[in-house]
């Protein structure tokens, strides 16, 4: 139900953009831009010059998230929108399910359709909301799928970002872009700890892709001066974390395990080394790229790393569990080509961007169990 309110949302903005007259900039002042008592209508607002008290459409900034429905897209949008943005989100498909999930963490966004396997609908995006910056955080981003979907991966992870910065080059080339680049792309690592200037080796289909979404956005900042930035970002979990994703997977089992829901987990490979921070902290460092006065490339990482079997002790021990009684390994969890080890050399962001993360690994793992465990305890209270 939520979800088809959402989507009947959609189609009226659509309506909007065929409004000459209607200016549609914030959600706050509940005037209708149809005067309709139609509920999808209540979330699209119009600024009246009477209403001195909301900021005014020239100094309210907007931006574009692709990727609204992930991890990141939950944690950019409440910061964003915290710092005065009107937030747009970029959703595909049909009625996108994950709405009604993004709307229990944030609220105020607006969506928009679109697709970053399909020209039109970003320029459409763009031209609608009329963006100060774009965030392209859209992508199929698990490694292990990457393997079995390597053409369309490199569709969306690779082409995708392309398409966006087309978009922006047609729209308006003022658009400041920051790209989603991923450690992945260091893969089998030429040297240790990675910075900006370390060479890519990608071991999967994704890191690919994602590699060259990292050098086309240098290309179209060198060739058309274009404000786009790459984060390389290292690995980066929260409660809000995919459960297809190792970290979560094992929160998750930790507590289907306390509750006696579940005996064990299967994992493969636990020697891999990981630098795992905290997304909250990395979505700032997202901003703080666009918020420079020269476009570059930023390394976002803790520079510690923790094989995914301190992450199962860590985790299991936190509820009270040993790890080695629960925890078994199933190949079927192993990829084709592994990504032993990263670790990520993060100063330049500290000096340039005055980053710094708020979160040490034993705290993101305790953190997440801690999530999990509420969420199960909530659900079996419901049932
Ligand atoms: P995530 O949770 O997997 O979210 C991926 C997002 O991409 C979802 O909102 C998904 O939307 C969207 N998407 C997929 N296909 C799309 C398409 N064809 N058009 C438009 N959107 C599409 O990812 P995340 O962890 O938040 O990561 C955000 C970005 O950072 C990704 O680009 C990821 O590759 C990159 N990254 C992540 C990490 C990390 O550790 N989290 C590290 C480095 C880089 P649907 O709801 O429609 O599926
Ligand atoms: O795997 C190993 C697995 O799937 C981490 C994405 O956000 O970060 C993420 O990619 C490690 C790998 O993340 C299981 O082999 C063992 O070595 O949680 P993951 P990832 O592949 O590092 C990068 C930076 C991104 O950019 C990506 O978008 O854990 N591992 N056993 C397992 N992994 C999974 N998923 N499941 C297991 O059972």
């Amino acid at each position: 139900m939520h979800a088809e309110f959402m989507a009947e949302g959609m189609r009226c903005n659509q309506k909007a953009r065929r409004h000459p007259k209607t200016t549609i900039i914030g959600t706050t002042a509940e005037v209708n831009a149809w005067g309709s008592s139609n509920p999808c209508c209540r979330r699209v607002s119009v600024m009246n010059s009477a209403n001195k008290d909301q900021p005014s459409e020239k100094t309210l900034k907007k931006a574009l998230i692709t990727g609204i429905t992930g991890q990141d897209g939950t944690y950019l949008s409440q910061l964003l929108m915290d710092k005065g943005y009107k937030v747009y989100g970029l959703v595909r498909g049909q009625n996108n399910p994950r709405i009604a999930w993004v709307q229990q963490f944030v609220k105020g966004i607006e969506f928009v359709e679109g697709d970053l396997l399909d020209q039109s609908s970003l320029i459409a995006a763009l031209e609608y909301c009329e963006p100060d910056e774009v965030y392209n955080l859209g992508a199929m981003s698990f490694v292990a799928l990457s393997f079995k979907q390597a053409h369309l991966t490199g569709e969306i992870t690779g082409l995708g970002v392309v398409r966006m910065l087309e978009a922006i080059r047609t729209v308006n080339p003022k658009i400041r872009f920051y790209q989603a680049s991923s450690s992945e792309m260091f893969g089998k690592v030429r040297e240790t700890p990675q910075n900006e200037q370390t060479p890519f080796h990608p071991r999967s289909p994704y890191g690919v892709a994602k590699v060259y979404g990292h050098y086309i956005t240098m290309n179209y900042r060198e060739s058309y001066d274009i404000f786009a930035c790459s984060g390389i970002l290292f690995n980066h979990e929260s409660p809000r974390r995919g459960l297809e994703f190792v970290t979560r997977k094992i929160t998750t089992a930790v507590a289907r395990i306390k509750l006696g829901l579940e005996s064990e987990v299967y994992l493969g490979n636990l020697d891999a080394s990981r630098d795992w921070g905290y997304a909250k902290d990395y979505v700032e460092a997202m901003y703080l790229m666009l918020q420079q006065p020269a476009p570059d490339d930023y390394v976002v990482a803790t520079g510690e790393t923790h094989t995914v079997r301190e992450f199962c002790e860590i985790a299991f021990s936190h509820a009270g569990l040993k790890w080695e009684e629960h925890v078994k390994t199933d190949p079927r969890f192993l990829r084709p080509a592994e990504v032993d080890l990263l670790v990520g050399d993060c100063s330049k962001a500290q000096k340039n961007l005055g980053w710094k993360r708020s979160c040490n690994f034993e705290e993101l793992v305790t953190m997440m169990v801690d999530s999990d465990i509420k969420l199960h305890e909530a659900q079996l209270a419901t049932v």
